[in-house]
């Protein structure tokens, strides 16, 4: 029976699938969004690599536009961002080289005072940091954020009602190995139940590691998922969780990867020869949890209806 309702149904979310990939928007230019959060109204917020701007769009909309919201002080390209309040966001950003960075900062963008002029400081310089990424607060103490050094193999927590900075785990699983061609390790990071879950672009890794409530404790490294490497330069970058704990990973170069608890992959969008997901980055999910929000750093959002089964 459940074979032949397989054969039944495999075709149809196949052609649903077919059908469920929308580009929303893209850039005219060539602008690199890095990575993503959703506010509470459902607006997308975008960070880029161009003179450290950040933009938001309104997925609902017809032909949506990116407006941009702010260019962060002293920055020239932004990466992770995450939710630290109600419409409040903590941001990194900084002055980027080759595969490093100089003057990482966080700052907060605070739209909760008024939400289309959002209140933006200066919350901390870290300048131990050579190429921070993904950015996640903590559930239990959203002021609380990690972030992955994706050149340090490390992880720092900052506190953004203080200020304050350090390292809280290093490991080599963080790390891109010597001969890596990109040198990119820790790359997207989110917190999820009690565990920090995270992608290692070089090493083509997601993986878990238990944490303590204030992001000072960690446990040790858990390999969830390993990606076969088809060709030099392909590799996972940030990715989201959803309510059931299934991962959804921007996957370079042209797809979307779903990932379960126990580590199965499955590509949902993208894939083959298709363009629509050049170079994705990052990804949200719909407010009515039924679709997916790829950022592209080819400058594009598209929009991926989840399969259900
Ligand atoms: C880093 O910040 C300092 C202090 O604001 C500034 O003087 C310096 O020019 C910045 N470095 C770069 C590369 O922008
Ligand atoms: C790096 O070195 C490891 C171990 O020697 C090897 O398995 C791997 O293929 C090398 N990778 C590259 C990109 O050269
Ligand atoms: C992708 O393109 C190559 C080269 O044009 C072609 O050989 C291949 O069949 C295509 N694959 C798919 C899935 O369409
Ligand atoms: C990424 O994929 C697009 C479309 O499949 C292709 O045109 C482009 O050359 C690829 N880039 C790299 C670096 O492989
Ligand atoms: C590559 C691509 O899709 N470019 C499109 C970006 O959006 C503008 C309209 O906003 C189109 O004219 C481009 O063709």
């Amino acid at each position: 029976m459940r074979l032949n309702q397989a054969l039944v149904i495999l075709p149809v979310a196949t052609y649903a699938l077919a059908q469920s990939t929308t580009k929303l928007f893209n850039f005219t230019s060539d602008i690199d969004i890095e990575n993503s959060a959703t506010r509470p109204n459902g607006n997308l917020l975008l960070t880029t690599f161009e003179k450290g701007r950040l933009y938001q769009l309104n997925p609902l909309q017809h032909a949506p536009q990116a407006e941009l919201v702010a260019a962060l002080p002293g920055a020239t390209a932004l990466c992770g961002i995450a939710p630290i309040d109600l419409d409040k966001f903590a941001v990194i950003g900084g002055v980027r080289g080759h595969y490093s960075y100089v003057n990482e900062t966080v700052y907060t963008v605070d739209f909760s005072q008024n939400p289309t002029k959002p209140t933006i400081q200066t919350i901390s310089r870290i300048p131990e940091a050579v190429m921070l990424n993904g950015l996640a607060s903590m559930p239990s103490q959203p002021h609380v954020v990690l972030i992955g050094d994706a050149r340090r193999g490390a992880i720092f927590r900052v506190d953004t009602a203080t200020g304050s900075s350090q390292v809280t785990f290093k490991d080599e699983a963080l790390t891109a190995p010597a001969n890596a061609s990109i040198p990119i390790g820790i790359n997207g990071l989110k917190v999820f139940g009690n565990n920090v879950f995270f992608t290692n672009s070089a090493r083509n890794i997601f993986a878990k590691i238990p944490v303590s409530d204030d992001g000072l404790t960690f446990g040790s490294v858990q390999i969830i998922a390993h990606l076969e490497t088809r060709k030099s330069g392909e590799d996972w970058d940030d990715f989201i969780i959803d309510t059931d704990g299934i991962a959804y990973v921007a996957q370079p170069n042209n797809s979307l990867a779903r990932i379960t608890l126990d580590g199965e992959i499955s590509v949902i969008a993208g894939g083959g020869n298709s363009t629509i997901l050049a170079r994705p980055t990052s990804v949200q999910i719909s407010k009515d949890g039924k679709s997916l929000y790829v950022m592209t750093g080819a400058g594009s959002i598209v929009e991926v209806k989840i399969p259900r089964d």
